[in-house]
């Protein structure tokens, strides 16, 4: 199937013989460097081409130059990927059930990011926004740390300070996510900045929307990657929506590609369903970053197939037609049915697999959900050296508080009353 991306104009529009009265379009392959009347650039000066190597049932598109990929390699991607996507199913039932406030999926777009974060090292910093959980999965973050940060218990390696899917993990070099969109752009140029004066061959891996693109800070973040020569491979996930805005209405340029090749940054398109594709892509890309010590745009072209959030009711906003169209088009089943026929895997091991993914998953709910909360007073800690007057009065209100309201605050229990402990 094509990569088309429905709701939007990422694509370059077929040419058109100019009409009478219309501004001719300058074709940029033959654009000469002076012109003597005026003649404007047009989005469609810019040919932007999508990588595609992996075809729907499993073959390789002719002529593919597919970055080489062990079988150990892309059967760890390929079970990052499922288990993802079971993690991602469970915990959307625990929030419907009640069990956890809020959730965020990745479904549909498993490949931009196991693609992606698979070329880089362990050491290269991930700068992510929040539906890249399978870049911490990756790593190593295990089922126990998913589920203590989104029970804010008192395991949370936050401290249960954030909203549920907000993590972060120093030990596998992932930043802790924050709400507003985009701020992680420049920080991430930044921090490569800091890669790149350090000397030390590392680079940084930073993740954004389509939508975020739309901030300040995405335009800020790049130009300052680009005049800098940081070595920051920036990964938009181009899935057509941000929350209920279809990238039609977001945007009316080339996608986010264009942006890229605007900022002076080297720049490639790619089918993000394509897990073939999306890693040949990354790989090029990292060496590119640490050997030329420049940013790489990488726009991975693929659909969001869940809701928004677990506040979110897509229904409201888009076909099921479309979503649908998109369904076959799932990244997870084509890497698949290349692995079956590499004879590198089975339906036997992909049921042995859902099986014990889901048992590890639900026993993992059970125990985060019964462990304690974080102390309150942990709440204050860890900014200021020694807590200030104002919120050690705050800090008192939400005591007597709590004490006042017991029966609704049921998992504070002994944990409370560690937290005048903490706060000192
Ligand atoms: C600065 C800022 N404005 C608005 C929001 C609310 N918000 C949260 S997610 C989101 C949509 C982002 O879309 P996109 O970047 O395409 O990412 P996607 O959710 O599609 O992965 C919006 C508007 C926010 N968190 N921060
Ligand atoms: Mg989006």
């Amino acid at each position: 199937m094509a990569v088309k991306n429905p709701p939007q104009k990422a694509q370059p529009e077929p040419k058109k013989k100019p009409e009478p009265n219309k501004q001719p379009e300058l074709d940029s392959q033959q654009a000469p460097d002076l012109i003597t009347a005026p003649v404007f650039l047009h989005t469609s000066s810019l040919i932007i081409p999508t990588l595609k190597q992996l075809q729907a049932d499993g073959e390789l598109c002719p002529g593919a130059a597919v970055a080489p990929m062990s079988s150990e390699l892309a059967i760890k991607i390929y079970t990052d990927m499922v288990y993802t996507r079971l993690l991602d199913e469970r915990m959307v039932g625990a929030q419907r059930q009640g069990r956890l406030s809020f959730y965020l999926t990745c479904t549909g777009e498993e490949a931009s990011v196991a693609g992606t974060i698979a070329a880089f090292q362990a050491d290269d910093m991930v700068m992510a926004q929040y539906r890249e959980q399978l870049a911490l999965r990756y790593r190593g973050f295990t089922t126990e740390q998913f589920m203590n940060q989104l029970f804010s218990n008192v395991e949370d390696l936050g401290k249960g300070r954030q909203m549920p899917v907000h993590y972060g993990c120093r030990d596998l070099n992932f930043m802790t996510i924050s709400s507003p969109l985009a701020t992680q752009i420049p920080q991430a140029a930044g921090y490569a900045y800091g890669q790149k004066l350090a000397g030390n061959n590392a680079c940084t891996v930073c993740y954004f929307g389509e939508g975020a693109a739309s901030e300040g800070d995405f335009h800020a973040g790049l130009n300052m990657a680009a005049v800098l020569k940081c070595p920051v491979v920036f990964v938009a996930r181009n899935n057509g929506y941000a929350i209920s805005t279809p990238s039609s209405e977001q945007f009316a340029g080339n996608g986010i590609a264009s942006r890229g090749v605007g900022y002076g940054i080297k720049t490639i398109r790619v089918d993000g369903n394509d897990i073939l594709a999306v890693y040949s892509a990354a790989v090029e890309a990292r060496k590119i970053a640490v050997e030329q010590q420049q940013p790489v745009l990488i726009e991975t072209m693929s659909y969001r197939l869940g809701a928004h959030s677990t506040s979110d009711d897509p229904t409201g906003y888009r076909s099921r037609e479309e979503e649908q169209q998109w369904r076959e088009n799932d990244p997870i089943s084509r890497m698949k049915n290349w692995l079956v026929k590499q004879n590198w895997w089975d339906e036997e091991q992909e049921e042995a697999l859902q099986a014990e993914f889901r048992e590890e998953i639900l026993a993992q709910v059970k125990l985060a959900e019964k462990r304690p909360k974080p102390a309150l007073g942990e709440l204050i800690t860890d900014v200021y050296e020694t807590p200030p007057e104002h919120l050690l009065e705050q800090l008192e209100a939400l005591e007597n508080h709590v004490a006042k309201y017991p029966d609704h605050y049921p998992n504070l229990g002994s944990a409370h009353n560690q937290s005048q402990e903490g706060a000192k």
